[in-house]
């Protein structure tokens, strides 16, 4: 089954919506395989972000991503990164629809709220930079059968 990488930002910790955002994905069915609270290094951040070095945002970007907590997640189901990607909404929360997260809880581009992988290859190599492989768990949902045909 896939699995992506998602991070509830520190906007999102701060602001106490963790757990109504991470109620949405259960509700979709998705299974949560890790979880954990960290404070992002700047070294983290710079390799997590890595794609966007040299870019005008990428300091303010940094400070956001490194200025408090986030939760970090590793989330399977099928599907997942896209589906993750689609429930997040668009990268700009003024042009994110309302029934997507960032849509429903955030107002500005450099809050906005949540990070999901976007594609494998980037939920691949996230979930590396975030996880050891002990720390993610293989177990089976009781209702699994009640989400998948
Ligand atoms: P994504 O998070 O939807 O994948 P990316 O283009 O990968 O979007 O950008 C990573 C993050 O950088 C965004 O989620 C947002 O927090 C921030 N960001 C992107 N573009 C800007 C910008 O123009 N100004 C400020 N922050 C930005
Ligand atoms: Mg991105």
């Amino acid at each position: 089954m896939e699995r992506t990488f998602v991070m509830l930002k520190p906007d999102a910790v701060q602001r106490g919506v963790c757990g109504e955002i991470i109620a949405r994905f259960e509700r979709r069915g998705l299974k949560i395989v890790a979880m954990k609270m960290l404070w992002i290094t700047r070294d983290l951040a710079e390799k997590h972000y890595g794609e966007h070095r040299g870019k005008k945002f990428f300091e303010g970007l940094v400070a956001y991503i490194t200025s408090a907590p986030v939760i970090a997640m590793v989330i399977e189901g099928k599907n997942a990164v896209k589906l993750v990607r689609d429930m997040m909404g668009k990268t700009n929360p003024q042009e994110s629809l309302p029934g997507t997260i960032r849509g429903d809880y955030s107002i500005d581009l450099g809050r906005n709220i949540i990070h999901g992988s976007d594609s494998l290859a980037s939920a691949e190599r996230e979930i590396g930079l975030f996880f050891t492989k002990e720390e993610i768990y293989e177990y089976k949902l009781v209702t699994e059968n009640w989400i998948y045909e």
